[in-house]
């Protein structure tokens, strides 16, 4: 027996045998529940890819070896068989990352969390070693089913089926599930494959007991070889792959060591691009994932590793859970209200609409970009379709909003979660380039919730416009508390006025989630004398034409945003400002335009300086220094 924390590398994997590696899946899935059970993290993806990441990691040699994870959340065991054993910080400030990361270890090549990029990587890091001579070098891209259903993935595909002589190996790591079961004809198409299941092992049982025959058995084996694909297409019409000009091995038993490495050395040996089609279970060998129909533990948090029951109290209602409800009241009321969702239905809320309305959700797969032209298509239909993704991923489909919605004029309305800086999940999914993006569309209206109330006002006027594309944004985790406005001025909520003698030092404009801060902020200010009205602007952009005029009472207007400070909030208060005239100086407050590294939120938030001392230190300090300069003149 090996004892797990002895593997040091994957070299310690490769004189191991059949026993030895059986018992090492066991001790990885022991570890793996135990110590993600801690921290929360991505556990039924990872419980998964045990034997099928030893096989990979015996077959192939890393680094010189490529291996590349798509979206990264099924890298645990890649990090274990590569000497990263310490979990006990996983996803926080100086622990290991959640995905593949550059700075962890040489055997890691793609961080970017973002699905359905490893293909493209692939064939560009084969075209690179073909150019560069290093003909010993594989690349190997491991791709979930779900991953398959973007765009990117059949993009690249249909390069690297022309890339005859390099030296790729795609393992497509089939489970049938993105976070819910994968849907389309993708999907419908693998399944049909999977059917064939048993197939290579006659093939393989063939090769054993022909070519024990000697020169004529060789010959039987190879004529069978040479009819393979006929015999396949009678046993399960597939020509998916094979059509695109692919090699196609499988379907394997992706929990089957020894089939693995059979079937990952033939296509290794091969020498051009292969596609290894790997049946695998989400959760395998952990009851709690393995039944949880939700998502079988795609993503845990804190969990009684025995009964897999959540031990995190959730901390209050969450920003999705309200949209989630809201979004069911609108549909019921207007039944031209459809929603549409990337593959994610339950986290970023749109499963109970799903529930009562099956025909009027739909799951497109990890296709944002389709996602939104599609909208679009729907939209013009005579819908009013509600777009719902994570802030991060509406980067892939800027182009899809802003050709075929904002020029098409036509009334989509898209809802982010996860907005502003997510903090665990690292650089890649922190939700701070949306607004900067989207600001710079025509005729884009987008809305920044501060609470439950506004979250659910603002949907509603969202929905209620159909001449173009609306926006909300808001954040990851428990609705912040209600805050009443004191008064409404044009589109903006007043909620703390504490001007001294009628007169304004700070206009200070918190942007959703940052009105807590902004009211902190302001109490500290005027302690320091320094009066300050607070205002939520509610919808951010355009900026609400009765901004400026309100700016010109005061000595600095503050905008406080959680978004990118280059484009952000601050940037259109600036130029509302300058077209009106006023000439009251801004000072934005936002997130450094910087891949910031996985910490807590609060953790980011204090590295960043987006903290209610800090921004009221810059203020008061701001002040002090046009006075030193008034002082200096007189
Ligand atoms: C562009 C993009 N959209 C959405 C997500 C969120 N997401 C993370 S993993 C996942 C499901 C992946 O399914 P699959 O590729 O089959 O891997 P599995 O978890 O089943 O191993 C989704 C939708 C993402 N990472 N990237």
């Amino acid at each position: 027996m090996v004892a797990l924390a002895k593997v040091r590398g994957p070299e310690d994997l490769r004189g191991l045998n059949r026993e030895e590696m059986d018992d090492l899946a066991t001790q990885i899935r022991e570890f793996l529940i135990r110590e993600v059970s801690r921290t929360g993290g991505h556990l039924g993806p990872n419980l998964g890819v045990v034997e099928l990441t030893m096989a990979v990691h015996r077959v192939f040699e890393s680094p010189n070896d490529q291996i590349v994870f798509d979206t990264g959340h099924q890298s645990y065991v890649h990090k274990l068989l590569t000497g990263r054993h310490d979990f006990s910080a996983l996803k926080q400030r100086d622990g290991l990352s959640g995905y593949p990361c550059r700075a962890e270890s040489e055997h890691d090549i793609v961080e970017n969390s973002h699905a359905t990029t490893s293909l493209s990587w692939a064939d560009g890091l084969a075209k690179a070693n073909q150019l560069l001579g290093h003909s010993d070098r594989h690349v190997v891209a491991v791709i979930g089913d779900g991953a398959l259903t973007g765009g990117m993935a059949w993009e690249a595909l249909n390069n690297i089926a022309v890339g005859k002589d390099r030296n790729l190996v795609v393992v497509v790591n089939d489970n049938e599930r993105s976070y819910a079961p994968t849907i389309g004809g993708l999907a419908d198409r693998l399944a049909t494959l999977r059917t064939a299941q048993g197939y290579e092992r006659v093939l393989d049982l063939g090769k054993s007991v022909l070519q024990r025959g000697g020169a004529p058995g060789r010959f039987a084996y190879e004529t069978l070889h040479g009819v393979k694909k006929g015999i396949k297409d009678i046993v399960a019409p597939q020509g998916l792959f094979e059509d695109l000009g692919l090699k196609y091995v499988g379907p394997v038993d992706g929990h089957d060591i020894d089939a693995m490495e059979r079937a990952l050395s033939r296509a290794k040996a091969f020498g051009g691009p292969v596609l290894v089609h790997a049946i695998t279970q989400k959760g395998r060998g952990y009851a709690p994932a393995m039944n949880d129909e939700a998502d079988q533990f795609h993503a845990v948090g804190v969990i009684d590793p025995v009964t897999g029951a959540s031990l995190k109290s959730g901390g209050g209602q969450s920003w999705t859970s309200v949209f989630a409800d809201e979004v069911l009241t609108i549909a019921t009321e207007r039944p031209d209200v459809v929603g549409i969702t990337a593959a994610m239905l339950i986290p970023v809320g749109l499963h109970r609409f799903a529930e009562r309305f099956p025909d009027r959700v739909f799951d497109v797969g990890i296709a944002e970009q389709h996602a939104v032209t599609s909208a679009a298509g729907m939209a013009h239909g005579g819908l009013h379709p509600i777009v719902a993704v994570y802030a991060t991923f509406i980067n892939r489909a800027f182009d899809q909003v802003l050709m075929d919605v904002a020029l098409h004029r036509e009334g989509v309305t898209f809802v982010l979660d996860r907005a502003g800086v997510t903090g665990n999940d690292g650089p890649s999914h922190n939700g701070m380039w949306d607004l900067s993006l989207l600001a710079l569309v025509p005729g884009i209206r987008i809305a920044a919730p501060r609470d439950a109330p506004r979250l659910r006002e603002l949907l509603r006027e969202a929905v209620a416009i159909d001449d173009g594309p609306t926006v909300l944004r808001f954040q990851k985790g428990s609705v912040a508390p209600e805050t009443a406005a004191l008064e409404r001025i044009g589109g903006m909520d007043v909620l703390a006025d504490h001007r001294v003698d009628g007169e304004g030092d700070v206009l200070l404009v918190a942007v959703g989630s940052m009105v807590g801060l902004g009211l902190d902020v302001a109490d500290r200010l005027t302690q320091q004398g320094i009066g300050v009205t607070v205002v939520d602007p509610r919808w951010v952009v355009p900026v609400d034409a009765a901004l400026p005029p309100l700016a010109a009472r005061y000595r600095l207007v503050v905008v406080i945003e959680d978004n990118g400070v280059a484009g952000g909030v601050a940037t259109q208060v600036g130029a509302a400002l300058r077209a009106a005239r006023v000439p009251t100086v801004v000072r934005g407050f936002g997130i450094p335009q910087q891949f910031l590294d996985h910490a807590g939120r609060d953790q980011v938030l204090e590295q960043i300086g987006l903290t209610a001392q800090d921004v009221s230190r810059e203020v008061v300090e701001h002040f002090a220094r046009q006075e030193a300069a008034l002082a200096d003149l007189s």
